[in-house]
């Protein structure tokens, strides 16, 4: 892995006026050696720190991504019992991207994701119980219970959604990203997406503007191969999705997104570079969803074979055969860990189900029109 050819400048010095000379200066050495033209930065293979790989944390690792799928679990169970309506989307086979990236975030940092977000929002710490509330429709939920599975919101945790709209989250990443920039602050925006968001013109926008003006943005693409049923060949005239990237100037990796260890570690030095200034950096997390597209996909489009062959790296087996291999861990450590995340899930639901769905009389309330808000 590359770093960029600009010298990296502190948050501080950016938001100075000397700050800005600075910048300007590095940009026109950019300019000057035409480093942010050369596509070869990405994919180079410089090893990324080790984070500490003590057995505890490997064991918090496993078990937020436990926590993930039962999660999603419990959401069919739910959705196929008619009390979950609307569109789900899962993230099952995809739980070390959710995990790992989060764990280089600081809570000051912001999230921006997509409708296929329970991970993420789980990972960024968002409670369960808020977020079945949300997929429920009570009032409790984190978004009201308007947003449902995909509008998964919640402004304390800097979780800003949560979006529908494929690739509709970048320019909202892009403003908060520009935001904290102008106030000279060190966090940065993280913004979740898939391959096919990188067919969208938002895309295109936002990566220029992030690395023309070094935004402090961790762009972490989850390529999963597929959007919706069509593969990632017939969506992309060019599959190397981290090259294209690289292309707007910013540095870009690929990561093994099965493995929530190269995740984690990568994810941590992505963010190093970040914050120390370097501009943008793009992660490309190779990943596989387990499920359909979402609940209502008859899912016809791929072979059964590819789907199993995918199987054989789930990320939690992946990690569950180290820890056992490694860290001595046991089938009865494993009995207890499901035992903890069944009855954080059951009481979570059991919270959840008991509020209230929001009365009609309030119905347009925080509903806005362009003289104002209604109610
Ligand atoms: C602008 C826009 N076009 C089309 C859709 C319909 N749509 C919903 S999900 C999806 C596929 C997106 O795939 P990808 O970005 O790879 O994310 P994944 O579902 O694989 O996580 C499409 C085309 C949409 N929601 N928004
Ligand atoms: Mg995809």
């Amino acid at each position: 892995m590359t770093a960029r050819a600009a010298k990296p400048q502190s948050a501080k010095a950016r938001s100075g006026k000397d700050g800005k000379a600075a910048r300007h200066a590095s940009r026109s050495k950019k300019a000057a050696t035409g480093k942010r033209q050369d596509p070869s930065r990405a994919h180079a293979g410089e090893p990324a720190p080790e984070p500490s790989e003590a057995a505890g944390h490997r064991h918090g690792l496993l078990r937020d991504m436990l926590l993930i799928r039962r999660f999603e679990e419990r959401c069919v169970e739910l959705y196929s019992g008619g009390k979950v309506r609307g569109f789900v989307h899962l993230c099952i086979g995809e739980e070390a991207v959710s995990v790992g990236v989060h764990r280089a975030l600081t809570p000051q940092d912001a999230v921006v994701s997509t409708y296929r977000e329970h991970g993420h929002a789980l990972a960024r710490g968002l409670p369960a119980e808020a977020l079945f509330a949300e997929m429920l429709g009570r009032v409790t939920g984190c978004s009201r219970g308007r947003g449902g599975s995909m509008h998964l919101f919640d402004a304390s945790h800097r979780f800003y959604g949560g979006h529908a709209i494929v690739a509709g989250g970048l320019p909202v990443a892009t403003g908060l990203a520009l935001a904290d920039r102008m106030r000279g602050t060190d966090r940065l925006v993280c913004c979740l997406f898939g391959d096919g968001a990188m067919a969208e013109g938002e895309f295109h926008e936002t990566a220029n503007l992030a690395a023309l003006w070094d935004l402090p943005l961790l762009f972490v693409c989850e390529n999963n191969l597929y959007a919706m049923g069509t593969p990632l060949a017939r969506e992309h005239a060019n599959i190397d999705l981290a090259a294209r990237a690289a292309s707007y100037g910013m540095t870009a990796w690929v990561v093994d997104g099965m493995d929530v260890l190269a995740v984690e570690r990568a994810a941590h030095k992505a963010v190093r570079a970040v914050r120390d200034g370097v501009g943008p950096v793009f992660l490309e997390m190779r990943t596989y969803r387990f499920r359909a597209h979402s609940m209502y996909d008859p899912d016809l489009y791929r072979d059964k074979a590819e789907v199993e062959h995918w199987k054989e790296r789930d990320p939690i087996a992946l990690l569950l055969g180290r820890v056992r291999a490694e860290d001595g861990f046991t089938d009865a450590d494993e009995e207890r860990l499901e035992e903890e995340v069944a009855l954080q899930l059951d009481q979570a639901l059991a919270a959840a189900e008991q509020g209230e769905l929001e009365p009609v009389s309030d119905l347009l309330k925080f509903v806005s029109t362009p003289t104002g808000e209604v109610s």
